[in-house]
C-alpha cells in the first residue's frame, strides 16, 4: 500500500527552504502529493506572487521528490484530497503549527521546522528595493556624492 503524503504552498520564487520541506515530507512516504496554490485563491490570502500559477505548478511537478502537483483553489479541499489520494500524512512548515490539527480526524498531521534565513517574502522586499525608481534615486545620490568629491580634488 502507497504511503501517501499531502503538503499545500504558494511556492513563489522557489528557494531552498521549499526543497528542504519537500525532500522532508517525501522521507515520510513514498509517493508525494502537493497543492500548489493559485493566483485567484492567493488573492484571497491577500498574497500577490511573482511568479505565476502555471509556471510555479511546473517547478514543482518537476522537482525530483514530487511525484503529483495539483491546484489548491481553496480553504476546504484538503479533507476532500486526504481521500481522494489515499493521504496518510499531511505536513505543513512550522510557520502552520496547529492550523490544520483539525485534520487529524482522517491522517496524521505532522509540522516540520523551516529552514531559517530564506523566504519569498523577504526576496520580494529585496525585488521592491531594486525597481527602477529606487535605482534612480541611488543613481541621484551617488552623482551628488561624486561632486562632493570632485571638490577636494
Ligand atoms: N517553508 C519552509 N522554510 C522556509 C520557507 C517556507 O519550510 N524558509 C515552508 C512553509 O512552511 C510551507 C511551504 O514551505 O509549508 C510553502 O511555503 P509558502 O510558499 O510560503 O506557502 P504558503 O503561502 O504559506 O501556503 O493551504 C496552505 C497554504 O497553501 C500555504
Amino acid at each position: 500500500m502507497k504511503n501517501v503524503v499531502l503538503t499545500y504552498g504558494t511556492f513563489d520564487l522557489f528557494h531552498i527552504g521549499h526543497l528542504n520541506l519537500l525532500q522532508r515530507l517525501k522521507a515520510l512516504g513514498d509517493y508525494l502529493v502537493v497543492g500548489v496554490s493559485t493566483d485567484e485563491f492567493n488573492a484571497t490570502k491577500g498574497k500577490q506572487t511573482i511568479v505565476p500559477f502555471d509556471d510555479r505548478q511546473r517547478i514543482v511537478q518537476n522537482i525530483k521528490c514530487v511525484d503529483l502537483a495539483i491546484p489548491e483553489s481553496h480553504w476546504e479541499q484538503k479533507v476532500g484530497d486526504i481521500a481522494k489520494y489515499g493521504v496518510s500524512t499531511f505536513g505543513m512548515g512550522a510557520d502552520w503549527a496547529g492550523r490544520f490539527d483539525e485534520l487529524k480526524a482522517h491522517c496524521n498531521v505532522v509540522y516540520l521546522p523551516r529552514t531559517e534565513g530564506i523566504s519569498s517574502t523577504s526576496m520580494k522586499k529585496l525585488l521592491r528595493v531594486l525597481d527602477k525608481e529606487h535605482v534612480d534615486d541611488l543613481r541621484q545620490a551617488l552623482n551628488v556624492i561624486s561632486a562632493i568629491i570632485d571638490r577636494f580634488d
